[in-house]
């Protein structure tokens, strides 16, 4: 089906001007779309990768009421409502997807103006407002029914889960790849028992279930490109049941790193210090009274486990031959495994300094409160 027959089906203001394709993200593909009457207006038009999200149905549910939450909440706030969060646009038929024959599956967002997104931190106080934008997101949905979400991908972050489903497909090795992996291998098996540690806290109930984002990469949060200051957080596919210090640890994860997350030049690869604690400073200035001493307590913990998690599915899916993250050459995944790799070693080189961050930060915040 063609795509301007694919945009015809919403219910979008005006003619179709403009289709351009935008490539940020590993996982669905992206365009956004101009259209015009009396002025131009901008969408978000995106085909949903049924691969990883083979729910579709139930995942533009969760969104879309978790939006709708998110406005009410914005509303009464007197917060900005008409950038705060996306808007889903339904179709002519008022469906938040539209299906094509072939099963394809379409979606629609509102575009926000004069809006930037970045793969890495330009600068400490930008980071700082993306660590506000996630604390917000947490503060906002705190109250929403959790029962309400379905969990559209299982076991996203169940790291011991992933870890298995690791050994399994190293011992099918269905590419013959195995073999020029091994460092990588024994690196993260020599670490399998701290990668479930957030896991067992959940499951023995000494973390609490949030509603959670668990795609927390820098470039999921909408910056204004005159402020900087975040407008929201986008990319909200994995919107599930989770735990807060997975959405912690990947912030930190993506947006405290030196660099980029597929650069090949490890040398470059490590963890900036000062933008570690404007995070944190941020977050916790909005969750300070959400976040139970146990979640804190192990905020620190949190990056490396995601770090690792990470590294284990890019070089997972080296093994498996790259069937889930796009890439853009040969061996991508063994290249992202590799400075996923490396970013976890510097955060252990810095684990004492993270903690104490954490703690003054969370130190601060109960000041504040006794204030
Ligand atoms: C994928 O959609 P995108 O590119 O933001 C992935 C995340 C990874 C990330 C690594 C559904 O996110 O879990 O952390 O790549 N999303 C899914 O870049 O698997
Ligand atoms: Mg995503």
């Amino acid at each position: 089906m063609k795509i301007e027959d694919i945009i015809n089906k919403f219910a979008l203001k005006g003619n179709t001007i403009e289709i351009k394709e935008n490539n940020v993200g590993n996982i669905n593909k992206t365009y956004i779309i101009t259209t015009k009457d009396e002025k131009e207006h901008k969408y978000v038009l995106q085909r949903i990768n049924t691969t990883v999200f083979n729910e579709p149905y139930l995942l533009m549910q969760n969104i879309e009421s978790v939006t709708e939450y998110y406005k009410k909440y914005i509303k009464i706030n007197h917060e900005d409502v008409e950038r705060g969060t996306l808007s889903v646009i339904k179709t002519k038929n008022n469906s938040n997807l539209f299906r094509t024959s072939n099963n394809e599956y379409y979606r629609m967002y509102n575009y926000v103006d004069n809006a930037v997104t970045y793969d890495k931190s330009e600068n400490a106080e930008m980071f700082y407002n993306v660590g506000k934008a996630f604390g917000h997101f947490v503060k906002v949905l705190n109250d929403y029914p959790i029962d309400k979400l379905s969990e559209t991908i299982p076991n996203f972050h169940n790291s011991k889960v992933r870890l298995n489903d690791f050994l399994k497909d190293i011992k099918r090795d269905p590419c013959d790849r195995v073999k020029d992996v091994l460092a990588e291998i024994v690196y993260i098996i020599k670490r399998q028992d701290e990668l479930g540690i957030i896991v067992d806290l959940m499951e023995q109930g000494k973390i609490p279930k949030r509603v959670t984002h668990n795609d927390t990469k820098i470039n999921n949060v909408l910056i204004d490109e005159k402020t900087k200051k975040a407008i929201c957080v986008i990319d909200l596919d994995t919107v599930m049941p989770g735990s807060a210090l997975y959405d912690f640890g990947d912030a930190i994860r993506s947006g405290a790193a030196t660099t980029y997350e597929d650069d090949p030049n490890l040398e470059n690869v490590g963890i900036n210090m000062e933008y570690f604690r404007k995070f944190t400073e941020a977050y916790l200035s909005e969750t300070k009274e959400i976040l139970t001493q146990q979640e804190i307590d192990n905020l620190a913990l949190s990056c490396r486990i995601i770090t690792l998690e990470l590294a284990m599915r890019f070089l997972n899916d080296y093994i498996n031959g790259d069937t889930y993250f796009k890439c853009d050459y040969e061996k991508h995944n063994l290249v992202r495994a590799r400075n996923q790799i490396k970013l976890v070693d510097e955060m252990e080189k810095h684990y004492q300094e993270m903690n104490k961050i954490i703690k003054e930060c969370a130190l601060n915040k109960v000041l504040k409160l006794t204030k």
